[in-house]
């Protein structure tokens, strides 16, 4: 029996962390729906047990957490913009998925579920950077769906003793992250165009700033938290970012360096529940986990870009 299971393994981050696991030698079973995972991604990870299924279906949960000891739960409708357009889906996607996989987790004797959280509940507070003391404030049925997964994490782990841990990603991004569909990532959309000679579009003025997160320190802080001590991460949630910021102005000419974009970017409407700055505090992941950041995001781009240049 796998000792860990990856939801969304077919997806850029649950590939990422599952091909880790397979390198240092582990037992893994991943799940995928393929709602936004692509086969492609799966091409390296033939080692791991595959189970195709929806998370919606409390059967399939049932089936994937068997004999598991860890689940990294990376699957989801990761998209502010897709929330807006049909929050029905983000919430069975999210918040259906996720209680259906804890119950069965729970169920199945996992001893910890690590939650890929999301930066987005802090919403539009001004406060900078956004630490873990901070009232949540979801502004989108996509950071309410986040958020409401981080209580039932820390709800399960409390009434049931189960050691959940989640990790509030702060923008990931790197190799594998789709940029076909207007839901993307902006860095993976802004790579591809760019690389094309396409022009890109800035949603809003561009002096909108985030912690882009490279995927290696994602990869490495999930890894962490399913190795911390109990009795420091039970039932807690932490930022996983940078603790710096950049703005889409700044990324952009960064990009046109990068990639030998010579034209300027369109300039449209801003997105509806666009957040303006997001900056994360990562002292707690330091503290709990022994966290730090190992690439920074120049580095971190340039390896995207070419990585994005070999596709
Ligand atoms: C949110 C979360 C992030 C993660 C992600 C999952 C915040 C601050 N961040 O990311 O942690 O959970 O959701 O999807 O809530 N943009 C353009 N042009 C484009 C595409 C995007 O200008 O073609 C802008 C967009 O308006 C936004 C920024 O780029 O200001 C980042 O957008 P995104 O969709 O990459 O990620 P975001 O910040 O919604």
């Amino acid at each position: 029996m796998p000792k860990y299971l990856v939801t969304g393994a077919a997806g850029f981050i649950g590939r990422s962390i599952a091909v880790a696991l397979l390198a240092r030698g582990e037992s893994v079973r991943g799940v995928d729906s393929f709602i936004t995972g692509k086969h492609a991604n799966l091409v390296g990870l033939e080692a791991m047990e595959f189970v195709e299924g929806d998370l919606a279906d409390p059967a399939v949960c049932a089936r994937v957490c068997a004999g598991v000891e860890i689940v990294f739960h990376e699957a989801a409708l990761a998209s502010v913009p897709r929330s807006v357009a049909d929050p029905a889906s983000t919430n069975r996607n999210c918040i259906d998925a996720t209680l259906n996989l804890l119950v069965a987790a729970k169920d199945a004797g996992v001893r910890r579920v690590v939650y890929a959280g999301s930066s987005s509940i802090y919403g539009e507070t001004p406060t900078l950077p956004k630490h873990e003391e901070m009232l949540p404030a979801p502004i989108t049925p996509y950071a309410v769906a986040k958020l409401a997964g981080e209580h039932y994490l820390s709800a399960f782990s409390r009434v049931y003793g189960m050691e959940n841990v989640t990790l509030r990603y702060f923008n990931v991004f790197g190799p594998y992250q789709d940029p076909t569909s207007h839901y993307s990532g902006v860095l993976a959309i802004f790579c591809r165009k760019m690389l094309a000679g396409e022009q890109p579009t800035i949603h809003g003025d561009g002096e909108q700033s985030r912690d882009f997160t490279y995927i290696d320190n994602v990869v490495t802080a999930n890894l962490l938290a399913a190795a911390a001590p109990a009795g420091k991460v039970a039932g807690r949630a932490m930022n996983l970012a940078t603790g710096s910021a950049v703005s889409l102005n700044q990324t952009f000419d960064l990009l046109c360096g990068l990639t030998g974009y010579r034209g300027k970017p369109a300039y449209g409407e801003q997105r509806s529940g666009d957040i303006k700055h997001s900056l994360a505090d990562i002292h707690l992941a330091q503290e709990l986990l022994g966290y730090t950041p190992t690439v920074d995001f120049a580095e971190g781009l340039r390896r995207t870009v070419e990585w994005y240049r070999g596709q």
